[in-house]
């Protein structure tokens, strides 16, 4: 079928040329030519980005990404029509008329992200009396990278991103538009107009799946909003082990060191607050402390009773976080499958929500609304939850509740328990189920129809399954297998899952907080948000292996080497954590040296620790003459700690040449008749390995008097310095005469 039916032929077009040339006029006036015609073929795709709520007057805020393309050739598009949805759409006259104040039009320019300081904007339409949105609202592009009103959509994808200005004060009607609730759609097909706004002469992509309307989901307009995470500067670890904020450029760049690692802030005042009143219980005074929720409080804690606060929860969760990529920066973390995710500025502060996934080996990210992006979370009781949440302004006091899923935030619970103007609270007076559990085997992609697990024999054969932050339907097609019912259960994020081992469990528990303010009106509303889904984990990790210095029997360490271990493990919620302690020479004191993440990005096993290393934040090298012995335990994602290793093989920084040295006795000469301790003589000696040892006792005549032997490693016979106390008694019990 012929698409332009104009007469009109433009001569000599490319693709930044739509117009060619020239005119002609078809038949083609000078070549008398056929021109074929191949139908050309559109597809516009989209997703919400929409939050549940946000707070009146605030600009900038995503609803949609949308995703154009071609079959072949290019296509001009110079119009998308977009509808208002929400309290808009009901009879009431202007009603809703003005919850949106304005729409923007926003085109990525490669970077994946919606960012309102890097993308273009190609329209900007403001809501007014004489601009109502209920007719309509009408995007026509202007390019001002290219001059031109329109883009060029080829069969290389465009991505447009659509963000609204939330209506200030009043609609149309004259009624607040607090308590409304406001999304943006493209109906159909045909809102999508060529330059000029003339209709587009080309079909649906036949192929194409999801449909019209393409729409966002509904903000709930509120007087504030409670974020899942508050937008923060990237933040390293400093030399001194500390969480610090990382030097930026201006333009927001994370500055590098010529080991391509980041630089701290040079600010000592941007990096660090030293002294705060108001800190974390289990922090020191004149500890460096950092802010990251903005609400002047530093949010640093001493997870592993270190008596130092190097720890942070970037996702409230309360379980450290660590850098599980290696690029020195904290890695956020929300749907528990150690691929990091993002949050981003969406412009005036916005937090924005990306899913990281490891695609043939690259790290990819997916936009995902604050309902996609509530952490995956564990508790170690069932009998209560303890939750931390990011600040609302004006809050008089708030209330958290527990619901099974995103719709039915207090379905749990049974009503909203106030925990006070703390940011953290402890719900109490439940009666919870682990439930069942297993590992993902294979991959869930997004087109997934099933899926394999380690056993899914303990299932019920069709229900709810919990996988990171997502909910599923599943039923179970055999033990091994489930078949996919219905992704994204509840406003759940529908995201990729990936096969090294993530747990998947049939209970779950949404927790959903709320603030209260003095006039007694919820934030955001009665529903309050969801802050984050727990699973319950009451079973500590298994014991890992003892932390082997990895060197050679024998010889020296040196002042920095490696532990190895082997690694633990936990059923239910993964080991998160690895804390390794360290004793030197016979000192009885344990001192916690490192904490380390126990998975890497992907899932990686992270069973070793390099002592000593100066480029490991809070680390020095060893002294030397020095024997230092480790011991490790593991932690999981509830909190829980496993039992401590068996303690190490010694490490001696430096070794002689001899295996043994420093022999001596004090007192000597001994007068075994006194008897206690002035009747004993401290027999001392320095092994430089492990090693059997049997000392003889002689007399003046030549007569052995008494023999100790000691195996290989246990006390007498192992690395380092060695005591034997002997009390002077020959084997048989009796003394020896003096000089005897
Ligand atoms: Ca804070
Ligand atoms: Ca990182
Ligand atoms: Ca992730
Ligand atoms: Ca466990």
């Amino acid at each position: 079928t012929p698409h332009d039916v104009s007469v009109t032929v433009y001569k000599n077009v490319t693709r930044l040329a739509p117009k060619g040339t020239g005119i002609g006029v078809y038949p083609d006036d000078s070549q008398s030519s056929i021109v074929p015609i191949n139908a050309l073929q559109l597809s516009m795709t989209g997703i919400s980005m929409a939050k549940v709520a946000s707070g009146q007057g605030m600009k900038n805020v995503p609803m949609l990404k949308l995703t154009l393309l071609t079959d072949h050739e290019y296509m001009s598009i110079g119009r998308i029509k977009f509808t208002q949805t929400g309290t808009i759409s009901t009879a009431a006259v202007n009603m809703g008329d003005g919850d949106l104040s304005g729409l923007s039009l926003w085109l990525d320019n490669g970077g994946g992200n919606y960012s309102p300081i890097v993308n273009t904007r190609l329209a900007y339409i403001l809501h007014s009396a004489v601009n109502p949105f209920k007719s309509g609202i009408y995007a026509d592009i202007f390019n001002p990278n290219t001059g031109l009103p329109y883009i060029l959509v080829s069969s290389v994808p465009v991505t447009l991103y659509v963000a609204c200005d939330v209506g200030p004060d009043n609609d149309l009607s004259g009624e607040s538009t607090v308590g409304h609730t406001a999304g943006l759609s493209v109906t159909a097909f045909t809102d999508i107009y060529g330059p000029s706004g003339l209709a587009l002469a080309v079909d649906r992509f036949a192929s194409e799946d999801g449909g019209y309307p393409i729409a966002s989901g509904e903000l709930l307009i509120a007087p504030a909003i409670i974020p899942l995470t508050p937008v923060f500067r990237p933040i390293m670890l400093a030399g001194n082990g500390y969480p610090a904020f990382a030097s930026m450029t201006i333009t927001g760049s994370v500055v590098k060191g010529t080991d391509n690692m980041p630089r701290i802030a040079d600010d000592m005042a941007v990096r660090w607050i030293v002294n705060s009143p108001d800190r974390h219980p289990s922090c020191g005074p004149g500890e460096p402390l950092i802010d990251i929720n903005n609400d002047d409080i530093p949010d640093n804690f001493d997870y592993y009773g270190r008596g130092k606060c190097l720890n942070l929860s970037l996702n409230n969760t309360g379980v450290p976080t660590y850098d599980i990529d290696g690029d020195g920066l904290l890695d956020y973390e929300f749907n528990g499958d150690y691929i990091p995710d993002i949050v981003s500025d969406g412009g005036e502060g916005n937090p924005m929500y990306e899913m990281g996934d490891n695609v043939e080996g690259k790290w990819k990210t997916y936009f995902v609304t604050d309902l996609g992006a509530v952490p995956s979370a564990w508790a170690s009781k069932t009998s209560e939850i303890a939750a931390m949440w990011n600040p609302a302004s004006g809050m008089d006091y708030y209330e958290m509740t527990l619901g099974g899923n995103y719709t039915d935030p207090s379905g749990i619970k049974n009503s909203w328990q106030p925990v006070g103007n703390n940011l953290s609270g402890l719900l109490t007076g439940l009666a919870l189920s682990p439930g069942n559990f297993t590992r993902l085997v294979t991959n869930i992609g997004s087109n997934s129809t099933e899926f394999t697990v380690g056993s899914a024999k303990a299932f019920a054969a069709e229900g709810l399954v919990y996988v990171g932050n997502e909910i599923m339907r599943v039923i179970k097609k055999d033990d091994k297998t489930f078949t996919i019912m219905d992704r994204g259960v509840d406003g759940s994020y529908l995201g990729p899952h990936t096969a090294w081992g993530e747990t998947v469990s049939d209970r779950g528990y949404v927790l959903s907080v709320r603030g209260v303010t003095s006039d007694g009106r919820y934030i955001p509303s009665t529903k309050g948000v969801p802050t984050h889904i727990f699973r319950i984990d009451i079973s500590k990790p298994v014991t890992p292996g003892a932390p082997e210095p990895q060197v050679t029997s024998g010889l020296a360490a040196g002042q920095s080497y490696a532990l190895k271990w082997d690694a633990s493990s936990d059923e239910e919620s993964n080991v998160a954590s690895y804390e390794i302690q360290e004793r030197e020479g016979e000192n009885p004191v344990w001192r916690t040296v490192a904490a380390i993440p126990a998975l890497r990005s992907g899932g990686a096993i992270n069973n070793q620790y390099t002592v000593g290393s100066p480029s490991t934040p809070g680390e020095t090298p060893r002294p030397l003459g020095r024997y230092y012995t480790y011991r490790v335990r593991g932690w999981n994602f509830s909190g829980l700690a496993s039992g401590w290793s068996v303690i190490s093989s010694p490490a001696g920084t430096t070794i002689g040449t001899e295996l043994i040295s420093s022999v001596s006795n004090y007192p000597n000469p001994v007068d075994t008749r006194k008897g206690g301790v002035e009747g004993r003589t401290a027999l001392t000696y320095t092994l430089n390995d492990n090693a059997e040892v049997t000392i003889t006792i002689y007399d003046l005549m030549g007569y052995v008097v008494r023999e100790f032997s000691f195996s290989n490693g246990s006390k007498g016979g192992k690395l380092g310095p060695n005591v034997v106390l002997w009390d002077g008694k020959n084997a048989l019990g009796g003394f020896v005469g003096k000089g005897g």
